[in-house]
C-alpha cells in the first residue's frame, strides 16, 4: 500500500483528496495542528479512514517528526492560510504559513526523504499568482503579478518547489489551480456564502445578504475533479507544473444569477447589499486559465461544469438549512 500524507486535512481540498487516495487504496495519513481544532472531530468521525499526525507548517521539527513517522511515499501539501481578504490584514502570519510554510516542509523532505528522494511532493499553488493577469488565458508561462499578501506568498512557495526540484533534484510538483468550489467550501468564500444565503433566503430564514465587489470574474471549477489532476500529476514520469482549470469565466453577478435563479428567486438584486467591509484594498478583476497541457499530459479534464456545480451548492445548502430548522423540504 502506497502512503499519502496531506496537509490541510481539514479544508476542502483535504477531504476530497483523502477521499480519492483511499478509494485508490493509499494508507492516507492527514497533518493537523493545534491543541484543541475543532474540525479534528469532524474528520475522525467522516473520514475514519484518515490517520491523524499533528504538526504545524509553522514548525519545522513537528514537519521532520511527522515525515519520520509517516515515511510516506507522496506528500500533498495543501495547507495554508487560505482566505485571501484575511491574508490582507494578516499579512505576516500568512507570509509564514502559506509562503515559508513551503520551504519548510520541503527541507523537511530533503532531510527524512534520504538521498535517493524518494518522497514526491505536490504544492498547492493558486491562480492568484497571476493577479493583474499579463494576458488571459493564463498558462504556465503566463508571468506573475500578486495583487494580495496571499498571492505573494504563494509566489513563494511556487518558486521554492521549483527551486528545490531544480537544485536538489526532488520530485516536486506545483498545480496552478483556479477556484474549485464545493458544498465543503468555506463559507467565507463568495460561492458558498451566496448558495448558503439563498438556501437561508428561500427558506424564509435570512432577508439579505451583504456582499463587496459583484464584477470580478472567476475560473470556477469543482474540487473534486481538481484533487483528481493533484494525484496525476504526482503518478507522471517526470515532475512538473500544471495549470488546472475550467477555461471557462464567470462574474460573481453571473453566480449570484445562476444560484438565486435555481431557487426560482429571478430579481435577485433585492436580496444583494453591497458593504464596503467585503471590499479588498487591491482586486483580482479577471481570471481564465487554459489546461491544455494538463489535458495532453495527465489526461485531465474537468467533469462538473459552471451550472451544474451551482445547482449542487444551493441543493445542498437547501437540505442542511432545512435540517437545521427543523423544516420539511418538498
Ligand atoms: P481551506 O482553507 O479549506 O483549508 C486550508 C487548510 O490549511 C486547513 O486544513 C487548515 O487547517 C490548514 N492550515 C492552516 N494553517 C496551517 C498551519 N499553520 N499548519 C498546518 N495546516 C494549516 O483551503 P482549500 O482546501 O480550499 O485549499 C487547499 C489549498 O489549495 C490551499 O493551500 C489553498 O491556498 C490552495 N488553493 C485553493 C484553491 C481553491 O479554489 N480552493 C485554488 C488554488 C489554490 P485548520 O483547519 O486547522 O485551520
Ligand atoms: P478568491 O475567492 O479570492 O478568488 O480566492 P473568494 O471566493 O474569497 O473571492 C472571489 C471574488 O469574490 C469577490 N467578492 C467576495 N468574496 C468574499 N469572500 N466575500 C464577499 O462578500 C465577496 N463579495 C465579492 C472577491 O472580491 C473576489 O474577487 C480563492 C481562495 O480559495 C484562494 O485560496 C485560491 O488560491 C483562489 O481562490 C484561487
Amino acid at each position: 500500500m502506497r502512503r499519502a500524507l496531506i496537509t490541510g486535512i481539514t479544508g476542502q481540498d483535504g477531504q476530497y483528496l483523502a477521499e480519492l487516495l483511499h478509494s485508490k487504496n493509499y494508507e492516507v495519513f492527514g497533518l493537523v495542528k493545534g491543541q484543541n481544532n475543532p474540525r479534528i472531530d469532524m474528520i475522525r468521525a467522516e473520514y475514519p479512514y484518515v490517520e491523524l499526525v499533528s504538526a504545524d507548517l509553522q514548525d519545522l521539527s513537528s514537519l521532520v517528526g511527522a515525515l519520520e513517522q509517516v515515511q510516506p511515499d507522496e506528500v500533498y501539501n495543501l495547507g495554508a492560510i487560505s482566505f485571501v481578504a484575511l491574508s490582507f490584514k494578516q499579512a505576516e502570519l500568512t507570509a509564514n504559513v502559506t509562503g515559508l510554510g513551503v520551504l519548510r516542509l520541503l527541507e523537511a523532505i530533503r532531510m527524512v526523504g534520504g538521498p535517493d528522494h524518494k518522497i514526491r511532493f505536490y504544492q498547492a499553488s493558486s491562480s492568484e499568482m497571476f493577479g493583474k493577469v499579463r494576458e488571459s488565458p493564463q498558462t504556465e508561462e503566463t508571468p506573475f503579478y500578486p495583487r494580495s499578501p496571499y498571492g505573494c506568498a504563494k509566489v513563494f512557495g511556487h518558486d521554492i518547489t521549483v527551486n528545490h526540484r531544480d537544485s536538489y533534484g526532488l520530485f516536486a510538483c506545483s498545480g496552478i489551480l483556479f477556484n474549485h468550489e464545493s458544498p465543503r467550501r468555506g463559507i467565507e468564500f463568495v460561492t458558498r456564502k451566496i448558495t448558503n444565503a439563498v438556501a437561508r433566503i428561500k427558506l424564509g430564514l435570512q432577508e439579505t445578504v451583504a456582499l463587496g465587489n459583484l464584477e470580478p470574474r472567476r475560473d470556477w471549477g469543482f474540487a473534486g475533479d481538481y484533487v483528481d489532476a493533484m494525484w496525476r500529476m504526482l503518478q507522471q514520469d517526470e515532475p512538473g507544473d500544471y495549470v488546472v482549470a475550467t477555461g471557462r469565466t464567470h462574474s460573481v453577478r453571473d453566480f449570484l444569477n445562476a444560484a438565486f435563479g435555481h431557487v426560482g428567486l429571478e430579481d435577485w438584486e433585492r436580496f444583494v447589499t453591497q458593504d464596503p467591509r467585503f471590499f479588498r484594498p487591491a482586486e483580482v478583476d479577471l481570471l481564465v486559465g487554459d489546461a491544455t497541457k494538463a489535458r495532453e499530459e495527465l489526461g485531465w479534464k474537468p467533469q462538473v461544469d459552471f451550472e451544474t456545480l451551482v445547482s449542487m451548492m444551493v441543493d445542498h445548502d437547501l437540505q442542511l438549512e432545512a435540517r437545521k430548522a427543523g423544516i420539511d423540504l418538498p
